[in-house]
């Protein structure tokens, strides 16, 4: 084991092996608490190799090979001088001369959202930090033109925690100390913060404040019903750190077609100026179904740059298959900004592929001036990744353009299909697309968008699941007893939607009770942080950060759940994925790195036969050491 450390070792892989090194390395000799995380970490695979992952249960889940971690990273990437990123640029511009200049620039600049909205929108959010870390110094050194790289918020917050059981804001720490060159951009729900409910204002503030201190340096700021009250509180939020805040109006409907007259060229215009007046940096045009076709981009984009002064940034998804062509009509018209994924990660319910779009406006006055070659590479990297999670597609193989019928956001889209598939309604999913139609024209043709696109496919299956038909959820003889999440939408605890709620529905809905009709902050009443981080200390056993904290409050039980499995099972991260899903397979040996430079050798033999008393044994060798693991048969 001593070799294996040393022969790990940062400082070993980069020549730097003083006679000083032992001396100055304690952590060569700290095995105590190594074994105690290896004890863990093998209690963990042992579990799934004889139960299985829990989140893989009922599904088609071949085990697919370890990615070969990308080469053209030298060891030592990570001291090396990293060429000077956009993120350099604004700590010398500050967040409004940083606006100012992207929008001054002839170039075409490109967001990568591979690590957040592409695995979201492709594979319900179930990107691992592993496979991000094994990328992130090839992004600080080939990637450093990139505007900004989406890494976190939406729904990875959650999920991290929930199905992947390792700590969102560890994520944010080990990227950011691998890439302090390239912009961090997230997104946030106004006041859902990243959750799927309006929380106390102290919440959202206190929230903004720690991502910021942890290093995120721009904030999307959406509000589900493109209601100002909540916008301007997440606003508000951001302009109170050194951050970029990135306000967005939340695109719905078609401003070319004359018969849909709720969302028209007007009332986004008469939106953006409202958020340049509340002093927002950038204004994005937030596309989040892919709804905004190529000749309606133009003339938004347009309208936009003639009426207010701020960069424009583009998010879209090609549910449908023709966005690229929004996204040049757009550029043509003089967006700053286009959100892209990397080609293997894109296309469908994801962004548009970032290698097309680069080339698409190469050699013209709008180049990106993306390398190729580099991009290739990665994009090369990002397809091994993409075949680890395959139990999680949603097994949809092309666009299309029935998304212009039902309007479903592409980051529900394989999350909706796993909820789905958990109530047993998969096999109904060509009639899922029609009834969330149906839904939306109950509700009054809203904007469909975490949380209210929650609220709409809840409904949704609600209604296939008790065979009920729009007709049925009107007819006010009919009882009903409607999903939660639908109850809190009426009750007014999301804000207001553009044009109020349907009455009768609503009034069916409510039962006689008073929506409210205020921003829900302001009488929710502040969460006492010191409270929670009271309650919160003998569940961690060890003092809570404020990080805990807020992870506590934002999710009480997600966040306890995965505390407890923390303290079970260590940092799980650490496990290549394949490890992580599937355990190992008989005979085969992987190395982790539980941390730099102290590296685990665990190779798997067999499972005993099951004992009187339910256990088996799992056989190991751990650093060459035989150990043996009892664990429950739960199958
Ligand atoms: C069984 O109980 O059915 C299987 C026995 C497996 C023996 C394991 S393999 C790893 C460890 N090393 C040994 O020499 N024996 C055990
Ligand atoms: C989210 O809020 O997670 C979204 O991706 C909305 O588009
Ligand atoms: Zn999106």
């Amino acid at each position: 084991p001593f070799l294996l450390n040393l022969i790990g070792h940062p400082q070993f892989l980069a020549g730097d092996v003083t006679t000083r090194f032992l001396d100055e390395t304690p952590g060569l000799f700290q095995f105590t608490a190594r074994r105690d995380r290896a004890s863990k970490l093998l209690g963990y695979l042992a579990d799934v190799i004889v139960n299985g992952h829990p989140e893989l249960k009922g599904k088609y889940a071949e085990r697919v090979p370890a990615v070969a971690s990308p080469s053209p990273t030298p060891p030592m990437a990570s001291r090396a001088e990293k060429p000077k990123g956009t993120r350099d640029r604004f700590k010398e511009l500050g967040a409004a001369g940083f606006a100012k200049w992207t929008r001054a620039q002839k170039q075409l600049f490109v967001t990568d959202t591979t690590m957040r909205d592409a695995h979201q929108s492709l594979f319900a959010t179930r990107m691992r930090t592993f496979d991000m870390l094994a990328i992130a110094d090839r992004y600080a050194e080939r990637h450093a033109d990139l505007f900004s790289m989406e890494m976190w918020g939406g729904a990875t917050f959650d999920t991290a925690m929930r199905f992947l059981k390792e700590s969102p804001w560890d994520r944010l720490a080990k990227l950011r100390e691998r890439v302090p060159n390239v912009l961090f951009q997230m997104l946030v729900r106004a006041a859902s913060a990243v959750g799927y409910t309006n929380y106390p204002d102290n919440v959202v503030y206190e929230f903004i404040r720690l991502s910021a201190q942890a290093g995120m340096d721009i904030f999307r700021i959406f509000d589900a019903n493109n209601w100002l009250p909540n916008i301007k509180l997440g606003i508000d939020a951001v302009l109170k750190t050194d951050a970029i805040c990135e306000a967005a109006i939340c695109y719905t409907g078609d401003i070319l077609d004359p018969k849909r007259d709720k969302y028209t060229l007007t009332y986004f215009v008469n939106l953006a100026k409202e958020l340049e007046k509340l002093g927002t940096h950038f204004l994005a045009i937030k596309d989040m179904a892919g709804l905004l076709k190529p000749y309606a981009a133009k003339k938004l984009v347009k309208a936009l740059r003639e009426e207010v002064g701020l960069p424009i940034h583009f998010h879209t998804h090609d549910s449908a298959g023709g966005q690229l062509a929004s996204y040049l009509m757009a550029a043509e018209e003089g967006v700053s900004v286009v959100d892209c994924a990397f080609a293997p990660m894109a296309g469908v319910t994801s962004q548009p592929s970032l290698n097309a779009l680069v080339e698409a406006v190469r050699y013209t006055d709008r180049s990106t001036r993306l390398d190729f070659d580099a991009l290739q590479e990665t994009a090369t990297y990002w397809d091994g990744v993409r075949r680890l999670y395959a139990p999680f597609e949603t097994g949809q193989l092309a666009g299309s353009a029935e998304v212009y019928l039902h309007e479903m956001p592409g980051g529900q889209y394989a999350n909706l299909y796993q909820q789905a598939q958990s109530l047993g309604v998969a096999d109904r999913w060509a009639e899922v697309g029609r009834m969330y139609a149906a839904v939306n024209r109950l509700f009054g043709d809203i904007v469909k968008v975490t949380p209210t696109s929650k609220v709409v496919g809840d409904m949704t299956l609600f209604m296939l699941a008790n065979n009920l038909t729009p007709e049925m959820v009107l007819d006010p003889k009919k009882e009903i007893a409607f999903p939660e999440s639908v109850v809190e939408f009426f009750e007014g605890k999301l804000g207001q939607p553009p044009g109020g709620f349907p009455p009768a529905l609503q009034t069916r809905i409510l039962r006689g009770r008073k929506p409210l009709t205020d921003r829900p902050g302001a009488t929710l009443p502040p969460v006492d942080l010191a409270k929670a981080k009271a309650e919160l200390e003998p569940k961690l056993r060890r003092a809570p950060s404020d990080q805990d904290v807020i992870s506590y409050v934002l999710y009480p039980k997600v966040f306890s759940d995965f505390a407890e499995h923390q303290a079970k099972y260590s940092d799980v991260s650490v496990l290549p994925t394949p490890s992580f899903f599937f355990g190992l397979a008989k005979g085969e040996e992987v190395s982790i790195e539980i941390e730099p430079g102290k590296t685990l050798i665990i190779k798997f033999f067999t499972v005993g036969e099951p004992q009187p008393d339910g256990y088996r044994v799992v056989y190991f060798e751990l650093n060459g050491q035989p150990r043996e693991f009892r664990v429950v048969d739960r199958t």
